[in-house]
């Protein structure tokens, strides 16, 4: 007995941690205890949810599990019901949605009680900003999973399949039912005979998983890609143009949920090229999709230089139109008035369109928060905008509530995320990006879950020890309390950490130019549009800093329903993380710590650098319980994190201070660089992608 036991124990101690690349995402746990899985139906949906429970039971060894395709009045859409026995559901994905629910609690502890689980949304949607020659915008996680350029670009591998069938049942696995396949700066060719053969190989693949396949679409397709004279969207050709091409979609791909449309937004084409206006140009792509249960995701991200505030430009344009849209058009609105900024307020047009389908739109890839370089946990800023009370229908309002139907009648509901998928090993880049993907897919089945309950699980599923592993013992020994407490909190800090060495006091788009990486709150070359510059935002001179919306200034509080116009309009009742996005503030400006602004500014800088170095120690410290490959590359990531943080607080110091005048407070570190180095320096040079 005893040389058994030292042998398994001189093994464990032998044995280096596994590598891990990865590449199993959330999904690495695999159950090996035997279950007897009873099917009502036979289907490709039902066959997954079977196998999934033989490969991943980790429940009483033998048990009987029953999976009933049933009608059930408390059940809604593909909702389901955890039963004693097993899952029951009005629809097979309801089914096989249960199933990995049912798994998820086996993996992460939690008990299997009765419930019955209904989506917030009915559609709930990854959009790929993926070009057709393989490059994806904004993505920092290598190259398109659809899309190649090269000769062989339309040729459909195995590998090509393998790949999309992993994605879809990742995507599957937390609730993920529609992919937008291309970028919303679209290709017309897109739309082609020979793209549309490889859209439908994709959408097949996609399809057993409950994930249905959407384009992005260039509005000017008749012309550019029909050779139509215009595409005007009331010219009968026009119309006819797309009623053929939906039918030709169609008839490749049975099911196709429909189109996503940026229109007259940052040089794209749209209605308003021929006098007409969004709801005419939405509404004549929504009929050509209606006979097909087809929908339309319009876009609102619109904004023009002439206007004195970006951030009131899209409820101004599309306010009017409230009510003109078919029932088959959702309006698709970013969660902040200007552009996924580490912190924005809520945009107003969330509750306020309320004869119209709104959704939001979220950005999983961290465009403005670290891309893939720094790890920051997002589900954080996406609750903080779900749970923002809008007040349109009195107290409760909340964003959740104003775009899940649960406030309005709305034909369709769903919520939108830009994906941070690629071709890395990893797929996101970060590790820890991962759990941005996770949080989405998580939140859009379930728009009240906490980021804590979130986060809580994802560690879970990513890092335990599997306890069917022979070393499983030796790992988890202690992993809750030097892991995932831990973890969690460096999770749920990290978007407050990004906000603070950032843009903390509701600074916002002071970003270096065009990549949006690093600091550039001097960013203004000559001859560019004000609104692209980083002054239109911060407005530092030596007066103070911050945009004045209130209704002194541009205005912008008034498109918030009372009693937040009022709230937001005087700087004693503005939530202090939207200070300097309503108002425009002396450097002396006596804050709610008593501090100055500037001296508080620069408390905040500091906080956050100290933030990101607390995080590097808090990983170092779990390095025996994770293995070795994702140890090293996400400490080697902290380092990176924790030099930009730095980097970030002395070019945000720095340069304001030469509007300012004022000293840094003395109990706070000294920047350690010059500001003539960062400006000179493009902190994007250095970055591996
Ligand atoms: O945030 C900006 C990005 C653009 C993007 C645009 C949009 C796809 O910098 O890269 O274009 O938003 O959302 O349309």
């Amino acid at each position: 007995m005893r040389t058994i036991a030292s042998i398994v124990l001189l093994f464990c101690i032998a044995q280096p941690a596994n590598a891990e690349t990865g590449h199993e995402l959330w999904l690495r746990i695999h159950g090996v205890d035997p279950v007897k899985v009873i099917c009502s139906g036979n289907s490709p949906t039902l066959s997954i949810a079977v196998r999934e429970l033989e490969q991943g039971w980790g429940g009483e060894a033998g048990a009987s599990v029953v999976l009933a395709v049933k009608p059930d009045k408390s059940i809604k859409g593909d909702g389901y019901r955890l039963t004693a026995s097993g899952v029951q559901a009005n629809t097979e994905l309801g089914i096989l949605y249960g199933v990995y629910e049912m798994l998820r609690r086996q993996q992460t502890g939690q008990p299997n009680r009765e419930t019955v689980s209904n989506p917030s949304y009915e559609r709930r949607v990854l959009n790929h900003w993926d070009n057709p020659d393989g490059s994806v915008e904004r993505g920092y996680a290598g190259r398109s999973i659809f899309w190649r350029g090269g000769d062989d670009s339309l040729v459909v591998t195995e590998k090509d399949r393998a790949l999309w069938l992993e994605y879809a049942r990742a995507n599957a696995s937390i609730g993920i039912n529609g992919s937008v396949l291309n970028n919303v700066n679209a290709s017309p060719q897109i739309l082609s005979k020979q793209y549309l053969a490889r859209v439908k190989e994709i959408a097949d693949i996609l399809r057993p998983y409950g994930i249905k396949t959407y384009l992005s679409v260039k509005f000017s397709s008749p012309s550019l890609l029909g050779g139509l004279k215009t595409s005007d969207p009331l010219d009968p050709q026009t119309v006819q143009w797309w009623e053929a091409k939906v039918k030709e979609i169609y008839s490749l791909i049975p099911g196709f949920g429909g189109f996503l449309v940026k229109a007259n937004s940052e040089g794209q084409p749209g209605p308003q090229d021929y006098g007409r206006t969004h709801a005419d140009g939405a509404n004549m792509m929504a009929d050509a999709l209606k006979p097909y249960g087809g929908i339309v995701m319009w876009r609102a991200f619109v904004y023009r230089s002439e206007d004195k505030d970006r951030a009131r430009q899209a409820y101004s344009e599309f306010m009017p139109l409230d009510g003109k849209f078919r029932d088959n058009v959702i309006i698709q609105v970013k969660n902040g008035p200007v552009d996924f900024q580490p912190r924005e307020p809520f945009s107003p047009l969330f509750g306020a369109m309320k004869k119209t389908s709104v959704m939001p739109e979220l950005q999983i890839t961290q465009e403005y928060l670290g891309q893939s370089m720094q790890l920051v946990f997002l589900a954080p800023m996406w609750e903080e905008c779900l749970k923002s009370d809008t007040y349109q229908e009195g107290p409760g309002s909340t964003v959740a509530r104003s775009t899940d139907g649960s406030l309005f009648q709305q034909k369709h509901t769903a919520i939108a995320g830009v994906a941070n998928i690629g071709l890395d090993a990893n797929w996101c880049g970060h590790h820890f990006a991962q759990a941005n993907w996770y949080a989405f897919g998580r939140l859009a089945w379930n728009n009240g879950l906490s980021s804590e309950k979130i986060a809580d699980e994802w560690i879970r599923l990513t890092f335990a020890p599997n306890e069917k592993e022979p070393a499983a013992e030796s790992k988890s020994a202690g992993w809750v309390g030097s892991l995932l407490i831990p973890v969690k909190e460096m999770m749920l800090q990290s978007r407050e950490a990004a906000v603070n060495y950032m843009m903390p006091l509701g600074l916002h788009h002071i970003f270096a130019g065009n990549h949006h990486y690093g600091p550039g709150p001097w960013f203004a070359p000559k001859g560019i549009r004000s609104d692209w510059t980083s002054p239109y935002y911060h407005q530092a001179d030596k007066d103070g800093i911050g945009f004045d919306r209130t209704r002194r200034g541009s205005n912008a509080v008034i498109q918030y329903h009372e009693p937040l116009a009022s709230q937001f309009n005087d700087p004693t009742t503005c939530p202090e993380i939207y200070l300097l996005w309503f108002h425009h503030l002396p450097w002396t400006y006596k804050t709610k710590s008593g501090r100055t602004l500037w001296d508080e500014l620069c408390y905040r800088y500091d906080t956050g650098v100290q933030q990101v170095r607390r995080f590097q120690k808090i990983w170092d410290r779990v390095e025996p319980h994770v293995d070795a490959q994702r140890f090293g590359e996400v400490q080697s990531k902290l380092r990176r994190h924790y030099r930009d943080a730095q980097i970030w607080k002395d070019a945000c110091l720095l340069y304001f201070q030469q509007f300012s005048r004022l000293p840094i407070p003395y109990d706070i570190e000294r920047p350690v660089n010059d500001l003539e180095d960062l400006m000179r320096i493009d902190l994007k040079l250095s970055h591996h992608n």
